[in-house]
C-alpha cells in the first residue's frame, strides 16, 4: 500500500501488515519450501477440511495444489512405505483408502516444519492444544491430517500424489 498523500513513507515497508509481509516473502523467494499435506478420510468426513485450510492460510502459507480423491492401495502403500514393517501398517492403509482425502501442496518459508508444528504430535497425549490434532482428535490412527516430515520426503510425496504437471503453479 502506498502512504496517503502527505504521509512520510514508512521506514519499515514490509512489517506493517501480514499481507505485505507475505508478498515480500513471495517476491524474494526467501527460504521458500513446499510440503505435502493431506486431510485424511476422518478429517473429510468430520468436515474439518475448511478449518484446516483456514489455519494454514491464516498463518500466511500459500496453497499451490489441491485435489480430492480416494487413494488406491498402491498409492497409499507407497506413501506409507517407511512404515511397512510396523504392526499398524495394514490398518493404516485400510484407513487411508477408506474414503476421499484432500491432497494439497502448501508453500511458504520453512513450510515443512511450520505445518508439522501446526499439525501436532502423532502421540495424542503429546499433541498440544492449539494444534490441529491437539484440538480435534485423541486417536493415534484417526488423526485427521498428514504432513511431510522433511523437504526430501515432501518432494517425493508431491511427485507421488500430484505427478509432473499436477500443480497449479
Ligand atoms: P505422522 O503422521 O505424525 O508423521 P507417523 O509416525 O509417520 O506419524 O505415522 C503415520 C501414520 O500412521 C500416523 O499419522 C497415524 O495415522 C498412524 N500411526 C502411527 N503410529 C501408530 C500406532 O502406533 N498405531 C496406530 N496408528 C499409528
Ligand atoms: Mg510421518
Amino acid at each position: 500500500m502506498r502512504p496517503a498523500r502527505g504521509e512520510p513513507p514508512s521506514t519499515l515497508p514490509f512489517l506493517p501488515d501480514l499481507r505485505r509481509r507475505i508478498l515480500f516473502l513471495r517476491n524474494c523467494k526467501m527460504a521458500t519450501e513446499r510440503t505435502y499435506i493431506m486431510v485424511k478420510p476422518d478429517g473429510v468426513e468430520r468436515r474439518l477440511t475448511g478449518e484446516i485450510i483456514r489455519r494454514f492460510e491464516n498463518r500466511g502459507l500459500t496453497l499451490v495444489g489441491l485435489k480430492m480423491l480416494i487413494p488406491t492401495r498402491e498409492t497409499a502403500e507407497k506413501h506409507y512405505a517407511v512404515h511397512n514393517t510396523k504392526p499398524f501398517f495394514g490398518e493404516l492403509v485400510d484407513f487411508v483408502t477408506s474414503g476421499p482425502v484432500v491432497a494439497m501442496v502448501w508453500e511458504g518459508p520453512d513450510a515443512v516444519k511450520l505445518t508439522r508444528q501446526m499439525i501436532g504430535a502423532t502421540k495424542p497425549a503429546d499433541a498440544l492444544p492449539g494444534t490441529i490434532r491437539g484440538d480435534f482428535t485423541c486417536d493415534m490412527l484417526l488423526n485427521l491430517i498428514h504432513g511431510s516430515d522433511a523437504p526430501e520426503t515432501a518432494a517425493e510425496e508431491i511427485a507421488l500424489w500430484f505427478g509432473e504437471n499436477g500443480l497449479a503453479r
